[in-house]
């Protein structure tokens, strides 16, 4: 097992491999930069490293600078987080080049998925279903229009090196194929410096559930289950839960067999998330993930199974302990994405210092955050501040356990999406289970400025709460301050390098 490992992200998923890494005895190393002097992640550190100014280019983004700390600082292993440096396989080849461990599959399988039409071909290959559609980009407008005549409009022109609805149009008549064609290639030339497009059938309204595997080194490849991530706003997703509220356990079993041979069929290494569409029944493979992703603690409730400890002991070359059958379900998780935008103005980000901070607790709640008091949300970084999560036996309880959350749960300083996941919460449909990705298309009303009486009345119990904290609070030091003075402390006990 690995001594020290380096943390190559920021926010409430650095803090989160900080914590896996601490309970597996193992010392963490974080890199900050200059904004992030202060963030929880850093705190949190045995050790943290200065790497640049704000923006991402200049700081999360510089492999040579992260290769350079960790073997300074003696970390054996670097871990990604989501985003950032997590899929791009040239940073995982400098890693191993440098002899370090990269906490992850191999730079050959994130290849394999990050190309759209090779990854279908290669699913195709292995049996996996996928939407019906072409393997390979499109030479020209014409053989697009060929190509939806004998597929059947709608059908959905996609960018191949995209990924996250980047390059997408919607075709639903030959007369349109020629214009969309066209901007569909331009979209995805100006994104991704490649205009090759492919076609398949378009689904009007399917559910967007996933797969969680793990997959060892020693030829064990798991899956645990799915997470249901059809609320989502511009491919953005905003709640997620497991399970999912509509699959049998024959329909669990096969999509998970059909994300084990999507995995094994690129030898796969690591924690790994397969994405699908279900539509009345049926589920096509959309592509994988190569990462961990943000929604992976509602796996981790209703398995019991620690999936950032799994991903750093598999690099270390453990192999798993359980089986498939090992896997059980049980009780219901919910996850709601708190991020600083604000849902009354079509999620406008919202930027400000947090100036009062109320995390909810009590039994099935868990808090994954990346702020805290004193903390400054600028624009440079994701609008995500924190996830809150929530575990119950049954699917209702864990939605009237996140309202309860939701009410405790108090953030001063910036606007966030609380009152939205609040209204969700009482929302019918998605009470009953009934939502697809077109959720929030047929439910704009949640997006409503109107002041909601349930929310005014949760508001004032909510400053109450707050005023009485604060008159609590008077005699201690402001926690800013205090924090302020723990990390220079810890400064000087660790000497941690501050390079740039
Ligand atoms: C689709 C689809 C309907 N039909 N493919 C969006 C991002 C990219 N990863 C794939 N996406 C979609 N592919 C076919 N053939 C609808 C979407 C889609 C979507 C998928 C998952 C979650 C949210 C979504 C929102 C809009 C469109």
């Amino acid at each position: 097992m690995f001594d020290k490992i380096l943390v190559a992200n920021r926010g409430e998923i650095a803090l989160r491999v900080i914590r896996a890494a601490h309970e597996l005895g193992i010392k963490a190393v974080a890199v900050y930069s200059e904004p992030d002097r202060l963030a929880p992640h850093v705190l949190a550190a045995d050790e943290a490293y200065l790497i640049g100014p704000a923006p991402s280019a200049q700081s999360y983004l510089r492999g040579d600078v992260l290769i350079e700390v960790a073997k300074k600082s003696g970390a054996q292993a670097i871990h990604p987080g989501y985003g950032f440096l997590s899929e791009r396989a040239p940073f995982i080849h400098a890693v191993r080049d440098a002899g370090l461990v990269f906490i992850g599959p191999s730079p050959d399988a994130v290849t394999a998925m990050g190309d759209k039409t090779a990854a279908r071909q290669r699913m195709i290959d292995a049996g996996v279903p996928v939407v019906p559609g072409t393997a390979q980009a499109l030479v020209d407008a014409a053989e697009a229009r060929r190509v939806a005549g004998e597929i059947g409009y709608p059908v959905l022109l996609k960018a191949a090196a995209g990924g996250g609805g980047k390059g997408m149009r919607v075709v639903r008549g030959e007369d349109e194929i020629e214009k969309a064609f066209d901007a569909a290639g331009n979209e995805a030339q100006a994104a991704f410096g490649d205009r090759s497009v492919y076609v398949e059938k378009y689904l009007e309204g399917p559910r967007h559930i996933e797969i969680q595997l793990l997959a060892d080194r020693h030829g064990t490849t798991l899956h645990l289950g799915e997470r249901e991530c059809s609320i989502q706003r511009r491919h953005q997703k905003l709640i997620e839960e497991a399970p999912s509220a509509v699959l049998t356990p024959e329909e669990r079993a096969a999509m998970g067999e059909m994300a084990v041979a999507a995995a094994k069929a690129v030898s796969y290494e690591g924690a790994g998330t397969v994405e699908c569409l279900y539509q009345d029944g049926a589920f096509y493979f959309l592509e994988m993930n190569t990462r961990i992703q943000v929604e992976h603690p509602v796996t981790e409730l209703v398995t019991g199974v620690d999936l950032v400890q799994w991903q750093i002991r598999i690099a270390a070359g453990e192999a798993l302990p359980f089986t498939q059958d090992d896997m059980r379900i049980e009780g219901h998780a919910i996850e709601c994405r708190i991020t600083s935008e604000d849902p009354a103005n079509s999620f406008l980000p919202s930027t400000g210092r947090i100036q009062n901070l109320v995390v909810p607790s009590g039994p099935g709640v868990r808090w994954d955050g990346g702020i805290v008091p004193g903390f400054e949300v600028g624009l440079s970084y994701d609008p995500m501040l924190a996830k809150l999560i929530v575990y119950a036996p049954t699917r209702i309880a864990a939605i009237d356990r996140m309202k309860r959350a939701l009410l405790e749960l108090r953030v001063e300083g910036v606007d966030t999406a609380v009152p939205f996941h609040l209204r969700v919460m009482d929302e019918p449909d998605f009470r009953a289970g009934t939502i697809d990705i077109k959720y929030l298309d047929t439910h704009a009303d949640l997006l409503s400025t109107e002041p909601d009486e349930e929310l005014l009345r949760a508001a004032a119990v909510a400053a109450a709460l707050l005023e009485e904290e604060r008159r609590n609070q008077r005699a201690v030091p402001r926690v800013a301050a205090s924090v302020g003075a723990g990390v220079s402390a810890w400064r000087g006990r660790a000497g941690g390098w501050r390079g740039r």
